[in-house]
């Protein structure tokens, strides 16, 4: 695994210089279109669908359908849908014992005193975030379509090439597709070979040493030039395009 281990004296000093500890952590990120929540990576599909179709698509997409660990978890869940999503749990083989994901780690959320009530009929679990059920687990029947949410994996960045890149002591404005804070140049520009909407990147340093990569849709060229901002003294903002 490279990471962001640099290969020489000269950018390891620059490295040091500029930012400091995560030089040599692998750069973990989630693919496009996966949202990052504590250290995995969430995907609400569009499409309402059934349990095991839910399961089969997550699958497909390089995941699982998620079973929360958490109360943390479950609560971030509800941030995603508003609606009802499947959780990957069921008691298809055994009645009445409950089967999620390994990494659910035996974790339930059961709307108490009534659920689990399903019998035989209802052997899929779900979360609903409605009033009435309040972010708790209900059984319900595995063929009823609902929301269905992916967990992934976070993949290991390869690094961006910065050969490829033309570095100015500039910001691009009024292009932000969105803002993640980083530790370096080299950074915002591999999350921006991940975002197939990225045609630019803008790091900014603030005084406090806060540094924030901006990825931009757009490039210096297509952009007014007010909207161009060469950087002050002492610098403040690098901008990259390939
Ligand atoms: C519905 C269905 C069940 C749930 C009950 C609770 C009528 O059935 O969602 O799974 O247990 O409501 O009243
Ligand atoms: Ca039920």
């Amino acid at each position: 695994m490279g990471g962001f281990c640099l290969p020489s004296v000269l950018l390891i000093l620059f490295t040091i210089g500029m930012s400091s500890a995560h030089s040599c952590k692998p750069q973990m990120l989630c693919p496009f279109g996966w949202e990052s929540w504590g250290g995995s990576c969430y995907k609400l599909l569009e499409e309402r669908m059934t349990w095991q179709e839910g399961r089969l698509k997550c699958q497909e997409l390089g995941g699982e359908m998620v079973a929360p660990s958490s109360l943390e978890e479950n609560n971030y869940l509800l941030s995603k849908t508003s609606y009802r999503a499947w959780m990957n749990c069921n008691d298809l083989e055994n009645e009445g014992q409950w089967d999620c994901t390994s990494d659910n780690g035996g974790y339930r959320n059961w709307k108490t005193p009534h659920e689990p009530n399903g019998g035989t009929s209802e052997n899929c679990v779900e979360l609903s975030s409605s009033l009435v059920w309040g972010g708790k687990w209900n059984d319900a029947p595995c063929s009823n379509e609902y929301h269905i949410i992916c967990k992934g994996k976070e993949v290991v960045a390869t690094q961006a090439k910065l050969k490829q890149w033309r570095l100015l002591a500039s910001c691009l404005t009024g292009h932000t597709l969105r803002e993640i804070p980083t530790s370096n140049v080299r950074v915002c520009a591999t999350v921006c070979d991940y975002d197939p909407r990225c045609r630019s990147f803008n790091v900014q340093h603030f005084v406090t040493g806060e540094r924030i990569c901006q990825i931009n849709n757009g490039t210096r060229y297509e952009a007014d030039h007010t909207q161009f901002v060469k950087s002050e003294k002492p610098l403040t903002c690098i901008y990259g395009e390939r």
